[in-house]
């Protein structure tokens, strides 16, 4: 264990050292394909972009709330709704001994109703628009010339347009917890500013990925309360443990030291009109603040990522049991079941590890299977 534990820190070193660096590369004008192909997904490497979305009107349409709220006065959106801000986060529930992990309920709401609840948060209930499956191309679609399709210069790199766009318009109190996913993501802030953490896919014990049973708030107008449900029949869902802000006096600092004592994550603040690229893989946690207008508005765009070799690599990595010998909280023969197991080889059973762990990839299995390469699909429908 010992000479394990000294080949994955140094491993973690390494990385930093020979590619990542101490800090996210800072672009002050959009890379060219080639540039945005060999020095950044290539080598699976974030950046920061300014100048890549000067020219779209929303950087001065969409942070004044008259306007989103006239050209979206009829479309119901899906709006996310919890008492803390927390979802896709874990929390405790009152009838289960372990943490669970929690997602929002989910409300169709006028949009003019759903930006006042983000602007003017009332007491205990935090709104959040970050509906994940392609939202932006139909819930929003009378947004849709205010911001470009697709970012080209990523899209000439990849090959591909985007599997999916998707808008997020939340506030101060909303929070996304450490998770990553399998897509290459281009980040584009439009109003206030996003803060993200960042770790690389190399360092994924520090994150103790674990099974927690899924549940969900359920919240009624009515009373204004929200009542969380586990689901039936348990479900359970692989997720990061750690939170990055714990409250003073919390005992997360001694329960996740690979996180708190290792190298410390990369931090950027995405500002409007910036683009983060986040690559395939990485684990990311964001907070964010708002602007002039009362809120954060952001667009992503999802492309597919390559299941290549640095994939394999990963999920290698992933599968080696591993705990720090001053890590108390699991007895080191529990480590490996408790763990985050990895996908299998082949990839019909690729298929079935994504089903299974479709809340940790933040999508459905149906969008998952979209992440699949043309030559995948090709192998798997001649199966
Ligand atoms: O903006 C957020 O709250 C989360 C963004 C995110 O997790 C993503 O784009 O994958």
């Amino acid at each position: 264990m010992r000479g394990k534990r000294v080949e994955l820190e140094s491993l973690w070193e390494e990385v930093r050292e020979v590619s990542l660096g101490n800090s996210v590369d800072h672009l002050h004008s959009p890379p060219t394909p080639l540039q945005f192909l060999r020095d950044f997904v290539s080598q699976n490497k974030p950046c920061l972009i300014s100048n890549s979305i000067s020219h779209w009107p929303a950087l001065s349409l969409w942070p004044t709330p008259s306007y989103l709220s006239t050209s979206l006065s009829s479309s119901l959106v899906s709006l996310h709704l919890t008492p803390d801000g927390q979802a896709d986060a874990l929390a405790p529930h009152p009838l289960h001994p372990s943490l669970c992990f929690v997602s929002a309920h989910v409300q169709p709401t006028p949009f003019p109703h759903a930006l006042d609840l983000i602007r003017q948060p009332p007491n205990h209930l935090v709104a959040y628009l970050q509906q994940q499956n392609d939202c932006f191309r139909t819930e929003y679609s009378e947004l849709e010339s205010d911001c470009d399709d697709h970012i080209p210069w990523a899209s000439e790199a990849l090959g591909c347009l985007p599997e999916a766009v998707n808008l997020w318009i939340g506030n101060h109190l909303s929070e996304t917890s450490f998770h990553k996913d399998h897509y290459e993501n281009l980040y584009a802030v439009v109003s206030g500013e996003k803060h993200f953490l960042l770790l690389p896919p190399t360092d994924v014990h520090r994150m103790y990925i674990r099974d927690y049973p899924a549940a969900r708030y359920c919240y009624s107008e009515e009373s204004g309360e929200f009542r969380l449900e586990l689901e039936e029949p348990e479900r359970r869902v692989p997720w990061c443990s750690v939170d990055p802000y714990p409250a003073t006096g919390s005992e997360e600092r001694s329960k996740f030291p690979l996180y708190f004592n290792g190298p410390k994550p990369f931090e950027v603040t995405v500002k409007a009109g910036e683009i983060l690229y986040l690559p395939s893989m990485w684990f990311h946690h964001v907070k964010q603040s708002p602007g002039d207008g009362g809120c954060t508005i952001a667009v992503n765009y999802w492309y597919d990522m390559q299941f290549d070799i640095k994939y394999a690599y990963f999920n290698f990595l992933q599968s080696l049991p591993y705990q720090s010998t001053d890590d108390q909280t699991i007895p080191e023969s529990e480590c490996e079941d408790l763990g985050y197991h990895p996908p299998p080889n082949h990839l019909s059973r690729n298929l079935r590890y994504l089903k299974d762990h479709e809340d940790c990839c933040g999508l459905p299995y149906v969008n998952m299977i979209k992440v699949l390469t043309n030559s995948q699909r090709a192998v798997l429908s001649a199966t």
